[in-house]
């Protein structure tokens, strides 16, 4: 311990040689007007943001009242980590799918509606629809919607549904 002692002391007296009190206490002084400063400095919190944002999604979009459930059947991607249109993170769109037709009540058109499973993780659980206009019964495979679409990827166990737009429906 005496040894090290020393070593300090040596040191001390050495840098106490060779800087000047006045630049010392400028140095000491420039440290403590920073370190009052930098909490208050304009840090871009934007990530923050949008991490918030990304897990509340728009209300309307967690309803299974959104025009355009109109004909999915399972879990909301919206309620599970991803959106009206995206899959969660770590799960992936079914390669095929069933398209449904929706009233869009804002614009009074029909939209042509692709219910893409999204698969690779186990069900997710939240906010389940069952939205039926234009389905057909089971044995028009096609046209039904209760079918685990995730049946011809390599990950077929199912976790939620999206609703991506295909086009505007032809007028009848
Ligand atoms: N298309 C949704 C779904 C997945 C699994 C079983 C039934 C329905």
């Amino acid at each position: 311990m005496a040894a090290f002692d020393r070593a300090a002391e040596l040191a001390f007296r050495r840098s106490a040689q060779s800087i000047g009190r006045r630049s010392a206490l400028s140095g000491i002084g420039k440290l403590l007007v920073g370190g009052a400063l930098l909490p208050v400095l304009p840090f871009d919190r934007s990530g923050q943001a949008h991490a918030q944002g990304a897990s509340k999604p728009d209300a309307n979009e967690a309803s299974c009242d959104y025009w355009r459930y109109c004909a999915l059947d399972g879990f909301l991607c919206s309620c599970c980590g991803g959106s009206v249109s995206s899959c969660p993170p770590g799960a992936e769109p079914s390669k095929v799918t069933w398209v449904g037709t929706c009233h869009n009540p804002v614009d009074g058109k029909d939209y042509l509606v692709s219910y893409n499973d999204c698969c690779g993780k186990t069900t997710c659980g939240r906010c389940l629809c069952n939205g039926n206009v234009g389905e057909r019964p089971g044995y028009r495979m096609g046209v039904h919607n209760d079918i685990n679409w995730c049946m011809a990827n390599t990950q077929s166990m199912y976790h939620c549904t999206v609703s991506v737009l295909v086009g505007v429906a032809d007028k009848k």
